[in-house]
C-alpha cells in the first residue's frame, strides 16, 4: 500500500515514510515496504540522501510530523548518517536501517546509524533485509498503540509466522515432499 504506487482507489495518507540514501537502497528498503503493506499499514517510499540532498532531508524530516506522518524509517549504507540527521530535525520515531555496504559488509552502516549521541535517539534495526522487515514490524507494534487495527494485523502476522514454523519441523522432509507431491499429481494426470 505504497502510497505513490499505482492505483484507481485513492491511496490511504500515510503513516509511516520510509526514507533511503540511494536508489540503490531499494533492494534491501522494499522488505520494509512489502511488510507494512502485508499489515495494511500506509506508507510512503521517497529517496532522500543526507549527502547528495541535504536540504530535502532537512525539509522532509522537518515537515513530516506536519503531514501525518507517524514514524519514519531510514535506510541508507557506508557513512549512513541518514536516519540520525532524520532525527535530529524531528521528534518522531526514527528507525534506522544499515544497508549492506560492498567494503565493509554493513558494519560500517550498522556503527554510524547506531552509535548515536545521547539525546537523538534512532531505534537501530539489523543489516539487511531483516532489518528491513523488523523495522517494519516495529512501525507496526508503536501504530498499533494507537490503531487497534494495526495491532491485531501485527498479532496475525506472528500467529502465521509461529504456525508456519511449527508446521515445518523437519526441513529435509519438507524437501522431499516437495518433489514427490508434484511427481504423484502428474502420475494421476497420465493415469485419467
Ligand atoms: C549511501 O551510499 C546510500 O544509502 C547507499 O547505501 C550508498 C551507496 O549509494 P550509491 O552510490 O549506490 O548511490 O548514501
Amino acid at each position: 500500500m505504497a502510497a505513490n504506487s499505482q492505483s484507481s482507489a485513492p491511496a490511504a495518507k500515510p503513516l509511516v515514510g520510509i526514507i533511503m540514501g540511494s536508489t540503490s537502497d531499494w533492494e534491501t528498503m522494499e522488505h520494509a515496504a512489502k511488510t507494512l503493506e502485508q499489515l495494511g499499514v500506509p506508507c510512503e517510499t521517497r529517496v532522500v540522501s543526507a549527502h547528495r540532498t541535504p536540504d530535502l532531508l532537512f525539509e522532509y524530516a522537518s515537515s513530516a510530523e506536519q503531514r501525518g506522518i507517524e514514524v519514519i524509517i531510514a535506510g541508507a549504507g557506508g557513512a549512513a548518517h541518514l536516519a540520525g540527521m532524520t532525527a535530529s530535525k524531528t521528534v518522531l520515531p526514527v528507525l534506522g536501517v544499515p544497508v549492506e555496504s560492498k567494503a565493509l559488509k554493513g558494519l560500517d552502516s550498522l556503527l554510524s546509524i547506531a552509535q548515536m549521541p545521547g539525546g537523538i535517539p534512532v531505534g537501530t534495526l539489523a543489516i539487511g533485509k531483516a532489518g528491513a522487515i523488523n523495522a517494519a514490524l516495529l512501525a507496526a507494534a508503536i501504530l498499533g498503540n494507537k490503531y487497534p487495527e494495526i495491532r491485531e494485523a501485527l498479532r496475525n502476522f506472528r500467529e502465521a509466522q509461529t504456525a508456519k514454523v511449527l508446521g515445518t519441523p523437519d526441513p529435509a522432509r519438507a524437501a522431499i515432499a516437495s518433489v514427490i507431491a508434484p511427481a504423484t499429481k502428474l502420475k494421476r494426470k497420465k493415469r485419467a
